[in-house]
């Protein structure tokens, strides 16, 4: 997968990418990720990038021209890729979405500055508007390194063989369960028994248990759109009742 990055703040991304499992992938050459700073292709002596924006108000926009020039910059080597823009007001990023995005060859990251991007650059140039969530940020920059960093754990390869396999069993569509590690007892709190019993069947009962009745009470909107197989129903059930909340 090659990501291309357009940022007038390039150099806040790549550094985040040295290290980690998307600094491994980077290395392995399964990624790669190449950086393009709308300035080098402003005619602006200047090399602004930016203008007021008409209709008033407060703030920058940023022009047409030099997002429009590198656009045709990134778009001149095959294969084009598939064009990002960051913004609140973007389609949701999910697990679903960042696997349909893992599928492309070549993504392109648009982040925004400034109040945001004449909408004409978008209308033309953006196949994709994204929101990583119903908040605002100085920037497209962080959204952009989330979905990198999402997509990427998604390229085979990537992540150890034993962890995608295990992660794709349910989509991500739950949360996981909890974690425990050494020692057995950690602020006077023991590590759950069964973690301990060697007992695999059992344990892998307990962790479905756990991480469905977690994501019940956190996000019941998660559990509801799934269909629950029988087992997985009378799990969530007694996972409930242990918490004595009852049937559902
Ligand atoms: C600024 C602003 C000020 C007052 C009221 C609403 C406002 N919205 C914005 C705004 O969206 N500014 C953006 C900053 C312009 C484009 C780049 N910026 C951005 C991207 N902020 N937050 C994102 C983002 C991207 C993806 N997912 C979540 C947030």
């Amino acid at each position: 997968m090659q990501f291309d990055l357009v940022s007038i703040f390039p150099e806040m991304i790549t550094q985040w990418f040295e290290q980690g499992v998307v600094g491994r992938a980077v290395a392995k050459e399964l990624i790669t990720i190449n950086t393009w700073n709308p300035r080098e292709y402003s005619e602006d002596r200047h090399q602004r990038v930016d203008d007021r924006p008409f209709g008033g108000g407060p703030g920058m926009v940023m022009q047409y021209a030099p997002l429009a020039e590198t656009a045709n910059a990134i778009n001149a080597s095959e294969p084009k890729p598939f064009h990002v823009y960051l913004s609140p007001q973007g389609e949701p990023l999910t697990q679903a979405l960042a696997g349909k995005l893992a599928e492309q060859p070549r993504l392109a990251l648009w982040c925004g500055r400034y109040e945001g991007v004449d909408q004409r650059f978008i209308d033309q140039h953006i196949d994709l508007e994204i929101s990583i969530g119903d908040f605002v940020l100085s920037g497209g920059e962080l959204a952009a390194a989330v979905l990198i960093d999402t997509v990427s754990r998604l390229i085979p390869g990537v992540l150890g063989d034993a962890n995608s396999a295990a992660e794709d069993s349910f989509q991500q569509a739950i949360f996981d369960h909890p974690h425990y590690t050494r020692p057995e007892i950690a602020g006077r709190i023991p590590a759950p028994e069964i973690l301990l019993s060697g007992n695999h069947a059992h344990i892998a009962k307990w962790r479905l248990k756990e991480a469905l009745g977690r994501t019940f009470l956190q996000r019941p909107d998660l559990i509801t759109r799934l269909v629950l197989t029988t087992e997985q129903e009378a799990l969530l059930a007694e996972f409930l009742q242990e918490y004595h909340i009852g049937e559902l």
